[in-house]
């Protein structure tokens, strides 16, 4: 069992903070557990270094946290449903350098996820991540309020059977009518209440989100263009070197990542756990 208490040292001003004085491949006791848990909550994203941990204290750590979701179309590691792969090398460019929060275009998107550096470029492939609670907090009130009324549909096809899916066509409309069943349209409010923290966060993602419910189309377009720019701000940020046995951990409901691009073709492999989430909702903050 950890029983020291961990040590946090802050990253960015609005995001992120470094974590030391703890080893993932023991036992979380429930102190240890909070501590963690509590980092999280104040800084959105946490860090961990030098953690050489197998597939299943990686997995065994992420139960700690909540019931462990498998991706419907993102690869797994063999034997070990619960980890998500992402290993881009020359055949397999990478496509997740956009921002974005995880699977939004379910009914409960993650509460979080927990990334492993397994395989690292000689340079680059830093991954970026930017505060959803700054992004909302540095907006007029006049714009938060008219957000705060605002809901938004998220959807899967146009990021997992894209232009990119080489698939068969045939196929490929088979499977998205098939996962169409599964995972309709979804509509989240615009503007998501943390259910922990109680603050307020901007929930849309140029990855998942189509529109905005009952605006014009080009109505609809202008506004997440403008929002879309608005989460990119670099104050709202903070950049995560990685070394191998780096972990990351972050909070889905609050945060947005980019995952440079700049290390291709080398490559470059992660180890995902992602944990569930709950259905997003906005409650008006009490002045
Ligand atoms: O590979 C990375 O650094 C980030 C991965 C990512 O974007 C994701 O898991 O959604």
């Amino acid at each position: 069992m950890t029983t020291q208490s961990i040590a946090v040292e802050k990253l960015g001003a609005h995001v992120g903070a470094e974590i030391s004085g703890i080893d993932l491949a023991r036992p979380l006791g429930n102190k240890a557990f909070r501590e963690v848990h509590d980092a999280l909550m104040n800084h959105g994203v946490i860090f961990f270094r030098d953690q050489d941990i197998t597939p299943a204290q990686h997995i065994e750590f992420g139960r700690k946290f909540g019931e462990l979701n498998v991706h419907p179309f993102a690869p797994s590691l063999p034997g070990h449903k619960e980890i998500l792969v992402i290993r881009n090398d020359k055949d397999h460019p990478p496509n997740i350098n956009v921002w974005h929060t995880d699977v939004t275009f379910m009914e409960r998107p993650a509460m979080g996820s927990i990334l492993k550096a397994e395989r690292l470029p000689d340079n680059g492939g830093d991954t970026m991540w930017a505060s959803m609670y700054a992004a909302f907090e540095a907006l007029s009130d006049k714009m938060q309020r008219f957000l705060t009324d605002l809901v938004a549909y998220h959807d899967f096809e146009h990021v997992f059977f894209s232009a990119r899916n080489k698939m068969d066509p045939i196929e490929k409309a088979q499977a998205v009518k098939k996962a169409r069943a599964e995972w309709p349209l979804m509509e989240h409010p615009v503007v998501r209440t943390h259910p922990v923290t109680g603050r307020q966060a901007l929930f849309v993602n140029s990855s998942f989100t189509l529109r905005i419910k009952d605006m014009k189309e080009l109505e609809s377009r202008a506004l997440l263009q403008f929002l879309y720019e608005h989460v990119t701000t670099p104050e709202f940020q903070c950049r995560f070197r990685w070394r191998e046995n780096s972990i990351a951990f972050w909070d889905n409901r609050c945060t947005q990542h980019y995952a440079l691009a700049d290390y291709w073709p080398q490559e470059r492999c992660m180890h995902r756990v992602t944990i569930e989430g709950d259905r997003p909702f906005y409650r008006a903050s009490v002045k």
